[in-house]
């Protein structure tokens, strides 16, 4: 039996050093930058004395010119990694045409080295989307929204003159999985974010993040010039506030001359924008590219929008909004879409507006932070709901995925990108526990080359984060690889969403209807009554299906064609529904309850059994998770089927143990201080 592995506090992620027990690796660095000697230093401590030695040169530097290597087709951040002839010596070579691409190479050694993987496959790798982002909603009080590890990182009162070493090992583990951006305010943001003060603060983290190759970015707030710069508008069109933006982008600039640019959360929940003044979000967008533009800056206008006054299906009205502006925009502007048309359910079909905006480059936007799979305490890897999506074909052109969307290079986009609502908090294991670390660097591998699996991504982060023993990594990669679909089935199998309680999102309210605007209630999506559940979004009813391409659609628009795994979402059906293997849905539905409350015991016995093998700390943690995640998994498939069956008068299958309260008693329950909620 293997030695359980030291004491440890989950603090170093994915960088924990083997090197400890071999001596440090020997090697040769042409050149110099900050950049360059975080790599070496990096790769002394961090490589075993038995690898090596590396020698890391740009691919012009005179030393290996001669090899003639071709960096050409890397973009400005991948490498080349090989073993070759430098000097006389046969050396690890780690090259790229940049000083980053050399970074970034060596993070890949190191993490070919923590997995035991082959280090002759590592080869040549250039990064898919260009940006590769954190989106932090992260308030200036501290508060992180929808945040569940903690507060914010950033000590917004002690900057800047306080740069907490914690910075740069979050740009370190940021690197090392190759994002490349970060936006440090919430979506939802206050105006103060770029006043002198605060671009102060921005600018220190900004220094810190620099030779990492991770650029700062803010979220503005759209109605800044009424506030900060006393204009009466805020409206685009208008030359005095267009000015007001290209001053304020100029001061950015003169404190942080590599600032990245703006993130907007504009017309959505609140926020001011463009259309309070009649004008379009292309017209907002626009106008702030034009400010940022002469900097190279770029603008990533989120399309998560559904209005207060607006009738139609809330699933339909990004569409609706977005894609008559396909063609608008300006060049360095992105629209950043969610990754489904409701927000970030633990499944959704992907976005309509994949595909169908061809002319735009189309951020896609993940939330790393599990607001609505359970917060920190609940095991989801969410890898196979980032693969899910990405590979989704569009059906627009053939073999098109969603991922060669969002990379753009058949509509010959300069841009393209991918965000991830971080779930980075002050909480020393930095996202609330172990298991969500492995969720952001799920995002952070896939944003740099989607395609590589889920399952292969689950093996090397679990090598990385527990060590390299196959009994470790093959049961964590096992709990992982079925968690996120456990979530779905004790939360809302068959395509049923956004049937959480209200505000927080903590535990289950399908029977919330007394809210104020119709989309904010349960009833809205799930729409069950006496006869049948689910929401019609075919021609009978809001046919939301016709916004997908026509291939697509006309499978959806048939509930005997449509995935089982969406059904709900886009059909009403009667209970005594026949699915294809014969069961009714109701009997269908009360299974995959049942299965995802079992599968979390399942994942509870297979982590009692790593007990012996994982360091203390880490294992009675999520341990102590996983007893809340079984109990929680009951809650939710108790209180979801007692409220059904209030509906449909119908008893369960045989087998299947009734709910443990009644539901009046699931009603009442009341969670004042649950995290992450923004009051
Ligand atoms: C919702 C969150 C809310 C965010 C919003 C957004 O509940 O806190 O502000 O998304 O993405 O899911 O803007």
């Amino acid at each position: 039996m293997t030695v359980p592995a030291q004491a440890d506090d989950g603090y170093r992620l994915w960088l924990r050093n083997i090197a400890a027990q071999t001596g440090t690796a020997q090697v040769e660095v042409h050149g110099d930058s900050a950049t360059l000697r975080i790599a070496a230093d990096e790769l002394r401590t961090g490589l075993g004395a038995n690898a090596g030695p590396v020698v890391l040169a740009r691919a012009n530097d005179p030393s290996i010119a001669a090899l003639r290597i071709d960096v050409a087709g890397l973009g400005t951040e991948g490498y080349d990694i090989r073993t070759t002839q430098v000097g006389g010596r046969s050396v690890i070579l780690v090259t790229a045409g940049s000083d980053i691409g050399i970074l970034h190479g060596a993070y890949a050694l190191l993490r070919h080295a923590r997995t035991g993987s082959d280090m002759a496959r590592i080869g040549v790798r250039g990064a898919r989307f260009g940006l590769r982002m954190l989106n932090h909603w992260d308030n200036l009080d501290g508060v992180v929204e929808r945040g569940y590890a903690g507060q914010s990182l950033w000590d917004w009162w002690t900057l800047p003159d306080v740069r907490d070493p914690r910075y740069v090992d979050y740009a370190r583990a940021n690197a090392a999985i190759g994002i490349n951006g970060t936006v440090v305010n919430n979506v939802n943001a206050k105006a103060i974010s770029l006043t002198a003060p605060y671009i102060a603060k921005t600018a220190a983290l900004a220094d810190v993040f620099r030779p990492y190759g991770i650029k700062v970015y803010l979220s503005a707030r759209f109605s800044a010039p009424v506030e900060l710069g006393g204009l009466k508008t805020a409206d685009p069109r208008d030359p005095a506030v267009a000015a007001w933006w290209k001053a304020k982008a100029d001061e950015i600039y003169r404190a942080i001359p590599d600032f990245g640019g703006f993130l907007v959360k504009a017309n959505s929940e609140g926020q001011p924008g463009p259309r309070d003044y009649g004008a379009s979000h292309a017209d907002g967008a626009n106008m702030l590219a034009a400010a940022v533009a002469p900097h190279g800056g770029i603008v990533m206008w989120r399309a998560f929008v559904y209005a207060d006054t607006d009738p139609e299906d809330r699933a339909k009205q990004a569409y609706t909004e977005f894609r008559p502006l396909d063609g608008k925009f300006a060049d360095n502007v992105l629209v950043q879409v969610k990754n489904g048309a409701i927000d970030f359910q633990p499944r959704e079909p992907f976005h309509p507006l994949f595909g169908a905006m061809p002319r735009t480059p189309l951020m896609m936007e993940f939330q790393i932070t599990k607001e609505y799979l359970g917060f920190a305490t609940h095991l989801a890897y969410l890898g196979p709901l980032f693969e899910e999506v990405l590979d989704a074909r569009t059906g627009v052109r053939a073999g098109e995925t969603v991922a060669a969307v969002v990379d753009g290079r058949a509509q010959g986009h300069a841009l393209s990108g991918m965000a991830g609502v971080a779930n980075i908090g002050r909480d020393r294991d930095w996202s609330g526990g172990t298991f969500n670390q492995a969720n952001w660097y799920a995002f952070g591998r896939l944003a740099w080359d989607p395609t590589l699996s889920s399952e292969a991504i689950a093996r090397e982060w679990a090598a990385q984060t527990f060590g390299n023993d196959p009994v470790i990594v093959e049961t964590v990669t096992r709990m992982m690889l079925r968690s996120r679909e456990a979530v779905v089935d004790y939360t809302g199998p068959l395509g049923l969403a956004h049937l959480m309680a209200t505000g927080h999102h903590y535990g289950p309210g399908p029977w919330v209807d007394d809210l104020q605007r119709p989309e904010w209630n349960p009833v809205y999506y799930h729409r069950a009554d006496r006869n049948g559940i689910g929401f019609d979004r075919t021609r009978t009813g809001s046919n939301a299906v016709a916004q997908y391409a026509p291939g697509v659609a006309r499978k959806l628009a048939d509930p005997k064609t449509t995935p089982l795994e969406q059904l709900l979402w886009f059909h009403h059906l009667p209970w005594d529904y026949r699915l294809p293997g014969g069961s009714t849905l109701w009997v269908e539905l009360v299974r995959r309850y049942d299965r995802g409350v079992a599968t979390v015991d399942a994942m509870r016995r297979d982590w009692a059994s790593l007990k012996p093998r994982i360091d203390e700390e880490r294992w009675t943690k999520t341990d102590s998770f996983l007893a809340i995640q079984a109990r929680e998994a009951r809650w939710w498939r108790d209180a979801s089927l007692a409220y059904w069956m209030s509906i449909n008068r119908l008893p369960l299958p045989a087998g299947s143990p009734p709910p443990e309260h009644d539901l009046a008693w699931y009603k009442a329950q009341r969670f004042p201080f649950a995290p992450g909620n923004p009051q």
